[in-house]
This record gives structure tokens, sequence and C-alpha cells, in this order.
């Protein structure tokens, strides 16, 4: 349970991030006695995707999750918790063509995968009732019969799941489709994952984590890298940014030494490309999410250095994320083209919900509607094949930003505030932040598997303290 400076050191967090879409950078916490290690001393590792044991008409993994020794920090070993023992590893996936995931779990703590964005049936989904328990295995079907789209992978036990994410049991995965494949959009060694979280790690450049302070986590890490650079072509990038930090916001912007900084064009969101490029000069990005914006780096001459800047970093830190370094020139084929991808029509809906979202001084938890996360409880059950309109009403009184995240689909964000949603939340996505005092609506539509499935608020502090709730999918 949080004391009262906690709390309020939390909401004043809170307040920052609000302040952050205005460009603010202001806040109240004293800097983190944490040295800082120089930005820019290391490149960024750029994860080379993981070779399946065997194809054959699936994709099979044998992954493991252990703990292990990696090298985070420059000249040191730091003790992590991964598949394999490694850090922030890439699965490629083609749209109909199954993964298959036998996983061991050698930690000495429970473990539950789970794909984030996957439509996949319910033994697949990491319920935390089919956690695999220290020394045990099981085995995930990912069938990938959806559109393509950046996803990720990580653990959904109950009560472990906040550490074991933080001590890097996080993957990222890939899934393109022919529709994708066929836009002339940057491809190869021009499409990049960039997996964005903050940690905090002590004189021994061991990771510290603790639960209640989840904005003293001051290095940024890029690739599981700390504020790495990245030596580019002069031509386009695609860039698909993930957050995987257990509570941090971030708030991008890429400064190339002009008052408005690099054009980021948006290409997609949670779920895939957007039904049009949505040009912006920053972007938010909140746990759980992922933006995928192109870059044109033939603007700048050989020899510049963007740096990419979190202009919601907390007071005492740097906002340096990562540096790209324009090295050479390319020859650049490809381009955004004006039209990406409709968005689906998900029909006319005929179920509404509310979910109120809010932190409860009196009991230290987070709750959906007034009730903290009970296992044995069914909260809803929406009928398969049905839309349903959601209301996320923010209405923490301590100015606590609050997510939510449905598994097993995608939404439509019909609104915030009772206006349209910005041209970047236009497509598909799987986890909407809302501001305190605000409201978001989404439509939804459950399909093809039924069965017990969660949905919670992605800040992983507030779902470890109760705010997730059990929706049960019914014909
Ligand atoms: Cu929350």
């Amino acid at each position: 349970m949080l004391n009262r400076r906690q709390l309020l050191r939390r909401g004043a967090a809170a307040g920052l991030l609000v302040a952050a879409p205005a460009g603010l950078i202001v806040g109240g916490r004293p800097g983190s006695a944490e040295a800082a290690t120089a930005a820019f001393t290391v490149p960024l590792a750029v994860p080379r995707p993981l070779r399946p044991a065997r194809r054959a008409g699936r994709d099979l993994y044998r992954l493991v999750t252990q703990e292990g020794e990696a090298a985070i920090l420059p000249g040191a070993r730091t003790r992590i918790r991964g598949f394999g023992g490694t850090l922030a590893p890439l699965i490629v996936a083609h749209r109909d063509r199954p993964v298959v995931v036998e996983l061991g779990n050698r930690l000495a703590e429970p473990f539950a995968l789970h794909l984030h964005g996957g439509h996949v049936p319910v033994h697949s989904d990491g319920h935390p009732k089919d956690q695999i328990e220290p020394g045990g295995r099981r085995t995930y079907c990912y069938p990938n019969a959806q559109r393509a789209m950046t996803l990720w992978m990580h653990d959904h036990t109950h009560h472990a799941h906040a550490e074991n994410i933080y001590r890097g049991l996080a993957a990222t995965y890939l899934l393109t489709d022919r529709f994708e494949e066929q836009l002339p959009l940057p491809k190869g060694q021009y499409d990049v994952v960039l997996q964005l979280r903050d940690a905090k790690f002590d004189e021994n450049n061991a990771l510290v984590y603790d639960m209640h302070r989840p904005e003293d986590r001051p290095t940024i890490l890029v690739n599981a890298r700390p504020r790495p650079y990245f030596e580019v072509a002069a031509r386009k990038y695609r860039l698909r940014l993930v957050n995987t930090a257990n509570e941090r916001g971030f708030f991008l912007r890429l400064s190339d030494g002009t008052q408005a900084g690099a054009e980021l064009v948006q290409i997609a969101a949670d779920g895939g490309l957007l039904p049009a490029p949505a040009p912006t000069g920053a972007l938010a990005l909140w746990p759980g999410e992922r933006n995928e914006v192109v870059v044109d780096f033939s603007r700048y001459p050989v020899g510049t250095e963007l740096v990419l800047e979190n202009l919601a970093a907390f007071e005492g830190e740097t906002p340096e994320v990562m540096r790209f370094d324009v090295v050479r020139t390319a020859p650049d084929p490809s381009s955004v083209p004006a039209a990406l991808r409709p968005a689906p029509d998900l029909g006319t809906p005929a179920v509404r919900r509310d979910f109120h979202l809010a932190f409860d001084p009196a009991s230290g938890q987070h709750l959906i509607n007034g009730k903290p996360f009970d296992i044995s409880r069914v909260d809803i059950r929406p009928r398969l094949n049905v839309t349903e309109v959601w209301t996320i009403r923010n209405s923490d009184t301590l100015g606590i930003p609050h997510s939510l995240h449905p598994h097993l689909e995608q939404f439509r964000v019909l609104s915030r505030d009772g206006r349209p949603p910005a041209p970047g939340e236009a497509g598909l996505k799987d986890t909407i932040t809302v501001m305190a005092g605000q409201s978001a609506e989404i439509a939804l539509r459950f399909t093809d598997y039924t069965g017990p499935y969660m949905y919670h608020c992605h800040m992983l502090g507030h779902q470890m303290m109760g705010m997730m709730g059990q929706m049960e999918i019914v014909r």
C-alpha cells in the first residue's frame, strides 16, 4: 500500500505526463541519485529474428524462460530474466502461418506467456490460471489469422508479471502479411524495431525493482541498451516503437535543431497500418502501445545527428532516448502511400458498457468500476460476434493516467471526450490510455474464440494492485 507521500508523488508524475503534450518539462520530484550512464556511448542493438526449430506448415519455437547475464550497461554484466536468458528477442511471423511456442519455465517463479495484440484461443492467451510452474512446460499456438501488426510477448502471471517484464521478459513479435508487403514502405534493414523502456540500476549494475517507485527509473533503454546511437543512411526508415516499460509514458520528438523537430510520419498503431499516414512533430507512447513512424533522413546531410527526446522526462532526468547519426547515403526506392489500410467496419453496436478507472486512496488499490481484480469473478460476458461500445472513464482523483487493454481483439477509437480520434488513432488499437477526468469510447467485437480473457490497465503496477477484470466470451 502506498503512503501519502508516495501517492502525491505518483499524482505529480501523472500531472507531468498530462502536461507533456504542450511540450512542457516540469515536475516536482527530486532527481535520482543514480549516476546516469553517458548518452550515446553504445550502438543500438538491432534484433535479428529468432530461427524456428522447425518449419513445417507452421513455425515452431522452443523457448525457455530463465535467468541469465546480459550486457546492458557499458562494461558490465547485469542479472536478468529473459527468453533463453537474452533480452528483447524478435519473432517474425506471417499471416495465416501459425506459430507454435513450446515454452519451458526455468525461473524460480511461475510464468504465463501472453501475446499482446494476439487473436488467440483461450488456452494460448496466458490466463493467470494457466501459469506454468517452475520446471513446467506449456505449448502456445498462435494462428496469426489477423492483420499485419507489431505485437509483443510478455509474462502475464497474476502476481509476478510486472517484475518479470521489468527484469527482461519481453519480446517483440512482428506479424507481416501480403497486403503490407506489397506497399512500398521501407523494408529489410530499413525497418527497425525499437523497444523502449526505463530501468534503475544500483552501484553494482544490478536492476532495482521497486513497484512503488516507477518514477525512479531514470535509465532509458532502447532494445536493452542505454540511450544508444544508431548509424543510419540518408534515406527513409520505418521505426517500430514498442513501449515495454512498466509505467512510463513517452512523449517523443526527434530533435533536428529546428523548432518543429523532424517530421514523424505515423503509419501504424497497435493494430497495424493506419488508414492514412499521420505526420506529426511529437508522439505519445504509453505502456503496452506500439506506434510506427517513417522518418526521412535524406533531409539531412551526412554527418547530422538527430536526438530522439522524451518531452515527458521527469525532473532530474535528461530527455535523450537515443541518437540517429546520418553516416552515409543510400538509394531509396521506398515511399509512404497516401492511403494505407482502411479500418474494418465493426458493425452496429448492440451493447454498451462503462468502465470507471480510478485509484482508491482508502484501500491503496487501483479499481475498475469500484472493484479490485478477483480471479474467481467474471465481470462481463460479451457475446461472440456482437459489437459493443465501451466507454472508458478515468475518474481518478489523484490525476493518475490509466489505460485499458482488452485481450483477444483490436478495437476502434470512436471518440475522446466526445471528439473524433486524432489521425494517429484512426486505425485499430488494443491499448488506450485515458488521462484523469477524461473519457474515451471504443468499439469492439469479439470473434472466433470463447472462454475467459482478461482486460486491464497496462500500467503494470496498477494492474498488480487490482486494475484488472475478467470477461467470459460466450456464444
Ligand atoms: Cu492504471
